[in-house]
């Protein structure tokens, strides 16, 4: 089939109405008010995190960018975090968060299932930095020096089952430190899925640090996805719970809208999202915008997992 694609520069001005205006819309039909204010708590300061004598951690070479990494403090400040708030503007609230004690629950199809203390699987897991690309489907973009270890590391530690086919991820659910889960009319915990296959690609990264030291939890302390060919909300942020399971996983973005974020998420500039191009994006902090590159540029790590499959579903969005 043929579509018609205008050249990005084209497209005129950023046509991208971001995923929280959707939120909002459902919040009003539900007749609601604002959010609640966050509680006033401090969050664990970078120097009194356990896991901070690990950091910062050899960098990775094979993986580079063809872009400047975008300044922490830009990046720091400019997050989406639902559970904290619809705006880009969730520091305050996020800081909320208690990071420890944390653990990691491992469970459903596998051999080895157990629950993790953070503490004890970023040490057995050996860390290290690697230069990602992070494509929002709101059509902005960042660069951002992740610390962390490949997910196929929790597939080897779990010994999945051959039934086993995906895997389900599961954030935090404390509606008494996450405002936005008070806000009962959406599907919380937040989810999020990816095939074995892909969770075995090397791409495929849990982040534990960023910028050199453990994760701000902003950016999803103290454990969180990077799946830098897919669009961002695959990434879930404060894992405490992955499940090997049989069916594909029902994401929390996929239960509120299925026809505008489907469980693939791969990011193709060719497909637009139903309200928006996807050819290009805003590059956060440079005042650019560049033309989107299909699976975010990483064609050649990952294209092969889709080839077998028809790719109009592949490379919907
Ligand atoms: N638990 C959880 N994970 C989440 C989100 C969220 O709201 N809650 N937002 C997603 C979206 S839409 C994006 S773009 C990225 C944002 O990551 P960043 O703030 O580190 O840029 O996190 C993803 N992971
Ligand atoms: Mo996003």
């Amino acid at each position: 089939m043929l579509i018609k694609i205008a050249k990005s520069w084209e497209i005129p001005e950023i046509e991208a109405t971001p995923e929280h205006l959707f939120l909002n819309r459902r919040a009003l039909l539900a007749g609601a008010g604002a959010i609640g204010g966050a509680l006033a708590l401090p969050s664990l300061a970078a120097a009194e995190d356990p896991s901070a004598g690990l950091y910062p951690a050899k960098r990775n070479e094979a993986y580079k960018l063809d872009r400047a990494v975008t300044p922490e403090k830009v990046n720091a400040n400019y997050n989406n975090f639902y559970e904290f708030g619809m705006s880009k503007n969730i520091v305050d609230g996020a800081a909320a968060l208690k990071t420890r004690p944390w653990s990691v629950k491992i469970d459903g199809l596998c051999n080895a299932p157990q629950e993790i203390a953070i503490d004890d699987l970023i040490k057995r897991m050996q860390i290290e930095e690697r230069l990602y690309r992070h494509r929002c489907v709101e059509a902005w973009s960042m660069s951002i020096p992740w610390t962390g270890f490949p997910l196929s590391k929790i597939v080897a530690l779990a010994d999945p089952k051959p039934e086993a086919k995906y895997l389900r991820f599961e954030t935090f659910k404390d509606p008494k430190v996450a405002p936005g889960q008070r806000q009962v009319w959406y599907p919380w915990p937040y989810a999020e899925g990816v095939t074995v296959e892909e969770a075995k690609n090397d791409l495929a990264f849990m982040v534990t640090g960023a910028y050199g030291k453990p994760l701000l939890n902003q950016f999803g302390a103290p454990i969180r996805l990077a799946l830098p060919w897919k669009y961002g909300f695959k990434s879930i942020k404060s894992i405490v719970r992955i499940s090997f399971v049989a069916e594909q996983p029902k994401s929390y973005w996929e239960q509120l809208q299925s026809s505008e974020y489907g469980f693939w998420a791969n990011v193709n500039p060719k497909v637009p999202h139903p309200r928006w191009s996807q050819a290009t994006e805003e590059v956060i902090g440079t005042g650019n915008r560049v033309p989107t590159q299909l699976y975010n540029g990483y064609a050649e790590q990952v294209a092969g997992l889709y080839k077998d499959m028809p790719q109009d579903r592949a490379l919907f969005f």
